[in-house]
């Protein structure tokens, strides 16, 4: 990477050991892209996710100062014209519903943070439904006991049920207010708080029942677990000058949320 001096998050990321591990992972992986695409550059170093290289209108990483943006694979967002969300597999009754339907669904909100394994974390108020709402429209069979999200953008991830129905686990269409912004999921992400935000997964096109565990993206791509339940460590809040601040583990509080 020749961008770090130029990188907010190279100071705070000093201070995780999963930072390191992500940060090498990325660089080897990229290294062996580059190489495998122009085997003449032997010299070719750099990551092929930094911005610069992205072209602008795509949706990926950017270090914005209220609220970071990550995205694995780089996609230009949900062509509603074809978005409708899926919810299958072993249920009594498959449904497909467009996005409206989803605000047929109960609303709660929530003021929630959202803390990924980069050491940072940032709250908004979240709104959606409760996976309680969807089950009551599918009626799971019992014995599927495991549920598969997939996305618009080639993400996918993996939850029991229990899971999805404990609190504060929302399927959310408005932040902060507003609808979702293309970059932070829109028109529907998962916001479970007491998971690193790699779990949270956002551009949900496809919700399975099954009674099998599936593997989740970055536990395939990265080394992290499927599990995903946020550990007890340091944590670089975005509103509160990054200073670091320990963590219980499971859902972060910090003193100044509300
Ligand atoms: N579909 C999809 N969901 C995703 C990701 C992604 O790349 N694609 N990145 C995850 C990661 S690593 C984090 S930290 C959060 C970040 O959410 P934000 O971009 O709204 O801040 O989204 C998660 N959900
Ligand atoms: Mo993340």
């Amino acid at each position: 990477m020749n961008n770090d001096k130029k990188n907010p998050d190279i100071e705070e990321e000093k201070n995780t050991a999963f930072n390191f591990v992500r940060r090498d992972f990325l660089k080897l992986i990229s290294f062996a892209g580059l190489t495998s695409l122009l085997p003449g550059r032997a010299s070719a170093k750099g990551d092929f996710r930094n911005d610069k290289n992205i072209p602008k209108q795509y949706i990926q990483n950017r270090d914005n100062p209220g609220f970071h943006i990550r995205s694995a694979n780089p996609f230009m967002g949900v062509d509603m014209g074809s978005w409708g969300l899926a919810v299958g597999g072993m249920v009594k009754n498959p449904i497909g519903l467009g996005y409206e339907d989803l605000f047929g669904l109960k609303m709660v909100s929530q003021v929630s943070r959202l803390k990924c394994v980069e050491c940072w974390s940032a709250k908004a108020e979240w709104e959606g439904f409760e996976f309680s709402e969807l089950i009551k429209k599918v009626q799971p069979d019992p014995a599927a006991k495991y549920v598969y999200i997939q996305s618009a953008d080639s993400y996918y991830e993996s939850f029991a049920v229990e899971e999805l129905l404990r609190p504060r686990v929302l399927f959310v269409l408005r932040m902060n207010g507003k609808s979702l912004s293309k970059d932070h999921g829109y028109p529907l992400r998962l916001i479970a708080p007491f998971k690193y935000g790699y779990k949270n997964i956002k551009y949900i096109t496809s919700i399975k029942f099954l009674d099998t565990r599936k593997r989740n993206y970055w536990a395939n791509s990265g080394p992290y677990s499927v599990d995903g339940t946020i550990q007890p460590g340091i944590d670089h809040p975005l509103d509160f000058n990054k200073k670091p601040l320990p963590i219980n583990g499971g859902e972060v509080f910090h003193f100044f949320d509300r």
